[in-house]
């Protein structure tokens, strides 16, 4: 790849952060789809790609235990404050190319133009003052473990070592999936940011993200500044019925877990629509046997369940929980279930996020301010250090799907207002 910068030649920029991904979305692990989950071996050809490119600008480079490729920008000294640009690199099941590894193409992207920049400015304060560090998530989605966010966690000093015991669909504990990527789990509390002496360097973290939801497209905007996250809480439950003959068993003296499922699931869905701003999906279906002339002994499924309010989520997670009981036992059947996740809602940094919208006022750009339904590292980092999101119009609205897409113009816009964003923070650190 021919890294030359392009100048300031933000359209030329622009198609060449879309080449970037469409070429990782090339490392996948089913040929065909783009699936990469935590840690798989696509995610050497990634780590490979992008180091490539940050030692072509000069950063760097290396993979914390949790498996985050970070690339540091420090051009004068550790005494220099440290912007922390970047988004994940996995992926849900056949996903879109865009989702997470555009927010780490376009940090890369903005480095670039930093240099030039300081280059043809001699912005000599920028370079003493301003170090940055791009970070490359391992693990967002939580599609290998069922629990998200294990990157961003260890960045942030938030890692469970309690998870490293968990297995995945194979049965492969995470320590060891850490230790066949090449990498020492025990070493993960040294991912965290300056451990010991809290971080006095670190100015805050930036990830540029598509909204993957409709409302920048049906407004007719590129961009948007995230002010809010909202939370989230991932549960898994076991349906377990008596598997039965088919034909011979009677309905009245059935246990059949699927249909206590299944009249749970309507109940998910209709709460869901009852409650403004709640989101509640059943994403994920296991039933054992499986087979047409046997009743279903046993439902495995999850549960996504979303809110601004942690109030609200919390209220409708414990009906739905009880609802889940009420289903099964009507029918004979039991019911157990396991929280994999139970993440607050995050407002992102009040400062950060008006130096944002500042940016895009700078280049012309109606700063439409809006909350995240989507999950991000953002939320994490948020817990640690300041956060500031800005969101690329998601044509279709179409995420989490082949069809996912981002507009080249939008891409150029979001260009534009990060180096915006940059040369105002670089003119203001002390
Ligand atoms: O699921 C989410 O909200 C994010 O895309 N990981
Ligand atoms: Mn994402
Ligand atoms: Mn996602």
């Amino acid at each position: 790849m021919n890294w030359k910068s392009p100048d300031q030649d933000f359209a030329a920029r622009a198609r060449r952060v879309l080449a970037e991904c469409r070429a990782l979305a090339q490392m996948t692990e089913e040929p065909g789809r783009i699936t990469r989950r935590f840690l798989t071996p696509p995610v050497h050809d990634v780590h490979a790609h992008l180091s490539a490119r940050m030692q072509a600008l000069g950063m760097t480079v290396r993979v914390d235990a949790i498996g985050n490729l970070r690339g540091l920008w420090q051009p004068s000294g550790p005494q220099a404050k440290r912007l922390l640009i970047g988004s994940h690199i996995d992926t849900v099941p056949h996903a879109g190319a865009f989702d997470g590894v555009l927010g780490v193409v376009l940090a890369l992207e903005l480095v670039d133009i930093a240099l030039v920049e300081i280059a043809l400015l001699q912005n000599e304060k920028a370079r003493d003052r301003l170090a940055l560090e791009v970070v490359a998530f391992s693990e967002e989605e939580g599609v290998r473990y069922a629990t998200p966010f294990l990157g961003s966690r260890a960045l942030a000093g938030s890692f469970d070592p309690a998870l490293l015991a968990a297995k995945d669909a194979d049965g492969v504990r995470m320590d060891a999936a850490i230790r066949a990527f090449g990498l020492d789990p025990e070493k993960i509390g040294e991912a965290a940011l300056d451990p010991k002496t809290g971080d006095p360097g670190v100015l805050g973290f930036l990830e540029m993200h598509i909204e993957q939801g409709p409302v920048l497209e049906a407004e007719n905007l590129q961009l948007a500044v995230v002010d809010g996250i909202v939370g989230q809480t991932r549960l898994e439950f076991r349906f377990t019925g008596q598997a039965n003959h088919a034909g011979t068993t009677p309905m009245h003296l059935r246990h059949d877990a699927l249909a206590a499922a299944a009249e749970w699931i309507v109940a998910v869905e209709s709460i869901a629509r009852s409650e403004a701003g709640l989101v509640a999906t059943v994403g994920k279906l296991d039933l054992q046997p499986n087979a047409a002339n046997v009743i279903p002994g046993q439902v495995e499924l999850s549960l996504d369940l979303r809110h601004m309010s942690d109030l609200t989520r919390g209220h409708w997670v414990r009906y739905l929980i009880h609802a889940a009981q009420s289903a099964a036992h009507k029918r004979g059947a039991e019911v157990e279930w396991q929280q994999k996740l139970d993440q607050p809602a995050v407002e992102m940094d009040p400062g950060l996020t008006m130096q944002l919208a500042e940016a895009l006022h700078a280049c012309g750009i109606p700063a439409r301010r809006m909350p995240s339904g989507a999950g991000h590292d953002a939320m994490v980092m948020a817990a640690r250090f300041p956060a500031a999101m800005l969101f690329l119009r998601s044509p279709g609205g179409i995420s989490h799907h082949p069809d996912e897409s981002v507009r080249e113009q939008d891409v150029e816009a979001a260009l534009r207002v990060g180096a915006k964003f940059l040369a105002r923070l670089a003119a203001t650190v002390s």
